[in-house]
């Protein structure tokens, strides 16, 4: 899974980048100029059950799941109608999900244009998205007609009509994410790389003080209404407080959340709303060389997250001997989780579930 942070210049996504990469990248009160490559960073997706198989497991390694995460710079207002969209671009980068960064802190040492008003920066930015993806559609629905009018445009008019859709949507200056399309017609349009239809979670970047105000409360609800229907996610954090978080050792971050009376860094639950947003699920395999998580799409089934640990194990899947995380817990270990009759062979049909420990039988 890959993430593209966006967001108007000084919204706070570098500061972000670095929250959820732990890295150290410059952020600046300033506005940089458009890139066109995007820092990339990894995400380990955070997760209690894992630390708790490692403390069972004592592996040599203990690895979570990874996502990774592009740093996008340079969109601003009128950047979809200038030369400059290395930026914009910079989303063909395939992100599957967007982090779109609205600005609600204040701070006069960091420059803004114009009062602080999330809604608005947030709609500017989103319009931006939507004329990048109107030409496309525009261009690619000449290309169809072209096509059409010399004969050789046969099989395209499933693309065509869902294009026609969009583009309608787009006049409307509506987002393709809120556009209903079939499964075909997502294929159809799938090597397009729209901006708009990508799903998004809006985190509203607001100051130390506000972390628990009712003002942020109330804008996090007026965003939601903004963006209701459109395969979009709101909430709010201080960028800056997760940043500080992210640099400290694990002990002293226990310490700095008690004091901030949180019960755990934001960028987690950032983490785990993209992984629902996504549709996507972890499954663990475990012993004693190695306790993992592993990504794979909710609703797969157990050949296709066998492929995700290797593709060898897909191909000569036989069974997948499985035990929910919870099972396992309540069991205290596998001799007794197979007593109590909670470890299951699955076969090829088998939708894999959230938590599942898995040990895929195979032969190569
Ligand atoms: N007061 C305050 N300043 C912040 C916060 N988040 C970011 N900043 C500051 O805003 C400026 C721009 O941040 P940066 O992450 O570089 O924004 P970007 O342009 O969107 O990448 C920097 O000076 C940050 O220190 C925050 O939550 N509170
Ligand atoms: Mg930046």
């Amino acid at each position: 899974m890959k993430l593209g942070i966006i967001g108007l210049p000084n919204a706070g996504k570098t500061t972000l980048f670095n929250a959820l990469t732990g890295q150290a990248l410059e952020v600046t009160a300033y506005a940089n100029p458009a890139s066109a490559e995007a820092p990339v960073g990894v995400i380990k997706v955070p997760d209690a059950r894992i630390d708790r198989l490692s403390t069972i497991y004592k592996p040599k390694k203990t690895v979570y799941a990874e996502v990774q995460c592009a740093d996008i710079t340079g969109l601003d207002r009128g950047i979809s109608g200038s030369g400059q969209k290395g930026a914009l671009f910079e989303l063909a980068w395939d992100a599957d999900a967007l982090i779109h960064v609205v600005r609600a802190f204040e701070d006069e040492a960091v420059s803004h244009e114009g009062p602080i008003e999330p809604q608005a920066d947030a709609a500017a930015l989103d319009l931006e998205l939507i004329f990048h993806d109107l030409e496309l559609v525009e261009t690619r629905l000449e290309r169809i007609e072209n096509s059409m009018k010399k004969g050789i445009g046969e099989g395209l008019d499933v693309e065509k009509a869902a294009l026609e859709r969009c583009r309608e949507a787009l006049e409307a200056e509506q987002p393709l994410r809120g556009v209903e399309l079939s499964d075909e017609e997502r294929a159809a349009i799938g090597s397009l790389q729209f901006a708009s239809l990508k799903p998004v979670l809006v985190v509203l970047n607001v100051s130390e003080e506000a972390i628990s105000g009712e003002g942020t409360a109330a804008a996090v609800a007026a965003l939601s209404d903004y963006y209701a229907g459109k395969q979009a996610l709101v909430f709010s954090l201080s960028g800056k407080i997760e940043m500080e978080l992210s640099q400290l050792e694990p002990d002293e971050t226990v310490m700095f959340l008690e004091e901030l009376g949180i019960e755990e860094p934001a960028m987690n639950l950032v983490i785990r709303e993209a992984y629902e947003l996504l549709g996507l699920i972890s499954f663990f395999t475990v012993g004693e060389d190695e306790v993992r998580a592993w990504t794979t799409r909710r609703g797969d089934a157990a050949p296709r997250a066998a492929g995700r640990v290797h593709s060898d194990i897909e191909r000569g899947f036989i069974r997948a001997e499985t035990i929910s995380y919870d099972d396992f817990i309540a069991a205290g270990d596998m001799a007794h989780a197979r007593e109590q009759g909670t470890l299951r062979l699955e076969g090829k049909d088998y939708v894999v579930q959230d938590g599942d420990i898995i040990n895929f039988r195979f032969n190569v």
